[in-house]
């Protein structure tokens, strides 16, 4: 029990509140303890923090189910009509269940600072620790302390189970959907992680938020893959983030140059989007510079957006310290991740979230960015890996992208490793990688290379 209660002269909680059984305990008309369950999820380290109904989320169902009926799921077999029914349900998990505390914790951690040709880039949610861990904890914590107080039965997720965050949080007036399919916050923009503590109180929920994307659609036209349609909606097939983290198996060959150099997740349609971006930047020069930036991404120029000029400058998220207590890792270096062994993977990525990554997943998206820096130098270490790698599907990207870079610059000696391979290879798929791989050389026929050349699948997004 903390030592001030808002509501009581005595500084005690009032004793109804340890004496009622647990499935009935009700604080509804009186607003004050919604409001001390805020300040209870300040406490407990949340940016923010607001109430919903327990009752059924019956528009989104109708939307999760027909979005799982046109495929946008991909194969990420876990989400069935079942789960779609259960997840709309808050009583499904906790039958005696009236309220929903949304909490959001601010990832944003300063601006990225690119490294060059030869890192790969990870999403910003992936930079310090597992955020389901910290979150977790905060939960736990806030759970307690709710139920110390106001009694009651409660579960929390984090992305741990069957609950929609996003509509949930939406409902609650936390934030509203944005058209990148993100639940947008007016403080901290779309770069906030969501929970949620589904809970037997009755607590006064909040008003969701009128605000809405208007007009704007930026977001939409700066993906890469076009993943993002114009009515709310993302197809996660062509979505980089699953591409990169959910799929377990070859990258469609037509999305592997709109990948680009991201390796874990993709942040592109929030950072194009001014409510996300507009928190975050605090000078007029610093706007004029994102805009411009967005300006490329959206024309779809393939540069990387310039380092900043003074990259110290930049601030934590207001509570999320400790996601990135043990440092930022924001790229890495393609070569080291392209040879990443199982115990490398094991005690780097340790406690982050980018273990949701196979191993040789890491391996695949680290030969598909290699191929799209197309750089002459990368040949020997993508060679390495089309001819020794032990997952046949980093060696099949491999050669993907060694024909990338022999079709950009004729370079003989990518040619000769996939010559080479193909001899050897007896993994069917891998075979076919090859010869497809080896294509572009008939259409090469500018000796000496030519750095402009585009990519043979290019940039187009009429896929
Ligand atoms: C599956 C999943 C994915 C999939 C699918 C993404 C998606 N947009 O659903 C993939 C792998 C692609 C993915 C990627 C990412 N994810 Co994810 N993901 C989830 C997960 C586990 C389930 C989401 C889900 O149920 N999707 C199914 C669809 C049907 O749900 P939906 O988007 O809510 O669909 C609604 C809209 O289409 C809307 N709608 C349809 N028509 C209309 C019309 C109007 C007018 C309106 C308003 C709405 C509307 O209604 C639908 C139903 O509510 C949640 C965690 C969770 N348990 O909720 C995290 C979650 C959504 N992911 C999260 C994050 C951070 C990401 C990434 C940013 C990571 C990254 N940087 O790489 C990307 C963002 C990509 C993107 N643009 O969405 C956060 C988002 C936080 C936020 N502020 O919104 C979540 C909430 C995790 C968390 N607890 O914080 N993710
Ligand atoms: S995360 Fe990247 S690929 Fe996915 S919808 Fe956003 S911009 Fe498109
Ligand atoms: S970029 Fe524009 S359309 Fe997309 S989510 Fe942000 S405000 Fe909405």
């Amino acid at each position: 029990m903390p030592d001030s209660w808002p509501l009581s002269s005595s500084n005690k909680a009032p004793q109804w509140s340890r004496r009622i059984p647990e499935a009935v305990a009700t604080v509804a008309s009186d607003p004050a303890p919604s409001a001390r369950v805020k300040q209870l999820g300040r406490d407990a380290c949340f940016d923010l923090c607001r109430i919903t109904s327990a009752s059924p989320l019956h528009v989104e169902r109708t939307r999760y189910l027909q979005w799982l009926a046109n495929g946008r799921h991909g194969a990420m077999q876990w989400m069935t009509p079942e789960r779609a029914r259960r997840s709309s349900d808050p009583a499904a998990v906790l039958p005696e269940a009236r309220s929903v505390v949304c909490v959001g914790m601010s990832y944003w951690a300063g601006h990225r600072k690119h490294g060059g040709p030869l890192t790969g880039k990870v999403a910003r949610y992936a930079w310090g620790a597992d955020y389901h861990t910290v979150m977790g904890e905060r939960l736990e914590r806030l759970a307690t302390s709710l139920r110390d107080e106001f009694g009651g039965d409660s579960r929390w997720y984090v992305d741990t189970g069957p609950i929609m965050d996003k509509a949930l949080a939406a409902r609650s007036g936390l934030g509203w959907y944005g058209k990148n399919t993100n639940i947008l916050t007016e403080k901290f923009g779309s770069f906030v992680l969501l929970g949620e503590i589904i809970t037997t109180l009755e607590l006064q929920p909040d008003e969701p938020s009128q605000k809405d994307c208007g007009a704007c659609r930026l977001c939409v036209a700066a993906c890469p893959t076009g993943a993002l349609g114009p009515d709310y909606s993302i197809d996660a097939n062509k979505c980089i983030s699953y591409l990169t983290i959910e799929h377990r198996a070859a990258i469609p060959m037509e999305l592997r140059a709109a990948v680009g150099t991201w390796v874990l997740g993709c942040d592109i349609c929030q950072d194009v989007c001014p409510p996300t971006m507009e928190p975050h930047l605090e000078s007029s020069a610093e706007r004029r510079e994102w805009a411009q930036e967005m300006r490329q991404i959206v024309a779809k120029t393939p540069a990387e957006v310039r380092k900043r000029a003074n990259p110290d400058r930049d601030e934590m998220g207001a509570q999320s310290a400790p996601l990135f207590s043990n440092g930022i890792r924001q790229e890495f270096d393609l070569r080291w991740l392209l040879r990443l062994t199982h115990d490398q993977y094991l005690e780097t990525f340790r406690g982050t979230a980018i273990r949701r990554a196979k191993v040789w997943m890491l391996r695949r998206n680290a030969a598909v960015a290699l191929g799209n820096a197309g750089d002459e130098c990368y040949v020997t270490d993508l060679r390495e890996a089309l001819l020794g790698d032990d997952h046949p599907i980093v060696r099949g990207h491999a050669a993907w992208a060694l024909g990338q870079i022999g079709f950009r610059h004729g370079t003989e000696a990518a040619w000769e490793a996939l010559e080479l391979a193909l001899a050897r290879e007896e993994d069917e798929e891998v075979g076919r990688e090859i010869v497809v791989a080896q294509a572009g050389r008939a259409t090469f026929t500018k000796p000496g290379g030519c750095a402009d050349r585009p990519a043979p699948s290019g940039r187009d997004r009429s896929y």
